[in-house]
Order: C-alpha cells, then sequence, then structure tokens
C-alpha cells in the first residue's frame, strides 16, 4: 500500500472509532459570527481545552487552530472554506490550505459545498483541486455537503439531503457530513444513497432529550456520528452534554441513561 494511503486510513480510523464518531464542530466565529456565542464559548481556549478530551476531532478555523492547538487533545479537522454571514452570496472560498493544515498537525480537512447554489461551480471545483492535494498528503477529506440554494425548498428533506451526501461521494470525500432530515426512517435513504461514512450536523440549541434523541436515531439509520457545535457548548454543563451523546453514539446507551451525565 502506498505511504499516503495508509496515512489516510490511520488518520481516517482516528476520527471515527470503529466507524463511529461525536467531533465538536466550532468555526461559527466565521459562519455566523459572535452571536452564537456565551462567556464560555467566546473563549477558543477554553472550548477546545475542556471539550476536546471527550471527542474524536474538532473542527477548527486556521486562525482558531493555530491559537488553541496546545490545547487539542483530540484530531485537529482544519475546514479549508468558509464565508460570512454579512455577504448576500452564499459561496465558500478557500481560506486555508493542505499544506497549512499539515502544518498545524491536522488529521483531516474539511470543506463546504452548498449543492444547488448559484455559485455551486466554484465550490464544486475548489473541492476536487483540494482532493488532489489530500491524495498526496494522505488526509482524509470531509465533504460538508449541504443542500441550499433557489430550489432547495426544504434542506432538511431527505430527497436533497441525499443528493448533497451522493454528490459528495461521487466527488470523492472520505466522511461526508451533512443535516439530519429529521426521522430515522428518512436518513436511512439517505444512507442508502450514499454508502459512506456520515455525520450528521448538530443544528441550532435545543432540549438536550431531543439532541439524544436524534443521536439514537442517526446511528439506528446507519450514521457514523454527529458533529454537534451549539447544541453542546451553548448548553450549561458543555462537558456533560458531550458525555451524555457519547454515551448514546459510543455505548449504545438509552436516552434517559445518557441523560444521567449532565
Ligand atoms: P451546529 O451543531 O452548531 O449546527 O454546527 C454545525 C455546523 O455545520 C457548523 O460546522 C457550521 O458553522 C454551522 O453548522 C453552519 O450553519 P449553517 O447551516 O447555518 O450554515
Amino acid at each position: 500500500m502506498k505511504e499516503a494511503e495508509k496515512l489516510r486510513r490511520e488518520r481516517l480510523s482516528k476520527l471515527l472509532k470503529n466507524g463511529r464518531g461525536v467531533w465538536i464542530a466550532y468555526d461559527h466565529g466565521m459562519e455566523h459570527g459572535p452571536r452564537d456565542f456565551n462567556s464560555f464559548s467566546s473563549d477558543p481556549c477554553r472550548v477546545v481545552r475542556e471539550l476536546s478530551p471527550y471527542c474524536e476531532g474538532f473542527l477548527l478555523n486556521y486562525g482558531i487552530a493555530k491559537l488553541a492547538r496546545s490545547e487539542l487533545k483530540c484530531p485537529l479537522i482544519l475546514k479549508l472554506t468558509g464565508r460570512t454571514n454579512l455577504g448576500q452570496t452564499q459561496v465558500q472560498s478557500k481560506i486555508a490550505s493542505v499544506e497549512e493544515a499539515l502544518e498545524l498537525g491536522a488529521s483531516a480537512v474539511a470543506a463546504t459545498v452548498y449543492v444547488g447554489e448559484e455559485r455551486e461551480r466554484k465550490m464544486l471545483s475548489q473541492f476536487a483541486e483540494m482532493r488532489r492535494d489530500c491524495s498526496k498528503a494522505g488526509l482524509p477529506l470531509v465533504g460538508l455537503m449541504y443542500p441550499r440554494g433557489p430550489n432547495v425548498v426544504n434542506p432538511n428533506s431527505w430527497e436533497v439531503v441525499s443528493y448533497a451526501a451522493r454528490a459528495g461521494l461521487e466527488l470523492g470525500a472520505d466522511v461526508v457530513k451533512t443535516y439530519w432530515t429529521g426521522s430515522q426512517e428518512s436518513f436511512k435513504r439517505v444512507v442508502q444513497a450514499a454508502p459512506a461514512p456520515i455525520m450528521v450536523a448538530g443544528g441550532p440549541k435545543m432540549a438536550s432529550r431531543d439532541v439524544l434523541d436524534i443521536a439514537r436515531d442517526l446511528i439506528a439509520a446507519g450514521a457514523a456520528g454527529i458533529a454537534v457545535g451549539r447544541n453542546v457548548w451553548q448548553h450549561e454543563n458543555p462537558v456533560g452534554m458531550l458525555k451524555a451523546i457519547r454515551a448514546v453514539v459510543h455505548e449504545g446507551k438509552g436516552v434517559e441513561e445518557a441523560l444521567k451525565a449532565i
């Protein structure tokens, strides 16, 4: 086996232990702006220090990764694309490179494609370029595949989510991260359409029990796990919430049992 392929597999096996993963997404300072943060979550070093011992991956932008790298106790997934919420155009630009990811010691990189957006063309070709760099470096590439655009009426419908996830597979993503479709049955169709490890995005803050219900259902549907942000670091007990999610995803605990961690 070529060295790069060996590296890619080794890195992937840490991001998904026995095929499952709980990742923390913390790129919101760029994507949504500081409105998402409270006194805990606005402090990158604290967030990384307190949460990274309990997850298989931390999704960060370059500046935050550089700032908090000495606190990181789990694999870094460096986001190579970004946008702010102040711009009108729904397009992700390249904001970091595979080379920079390697310099920071990343175990994987991630890039967003808004499947269905007007500027989709740019995001697709950008993704393909990154894939070429990743193959050479043995870095897994995570496709953040979100249906969005004038023809996407409901971005959580299984029809468009399965299309976005499948597009990620077709592009050569090692792992696809996409939206939850609302039920185990509907998400099974996504998993069937895109036979790759699929991580589900957490979404806006909701009741702890609802998050754990989703965690249970996505595993039952065949997803690999959850990449969660606001529902952990906006929680009044972020570490407890993360441990509860882990109990469901990794240990197969029921929701009632898992809630005891909070
Ligand atoms: P959450 O768990 O907080 O939803 O984070 C997941 C995530 O995909 C982040 O990685 C990203 O910043 C954000 O959601 C994107 O949100 P939007 O769908 O509004 O662009």
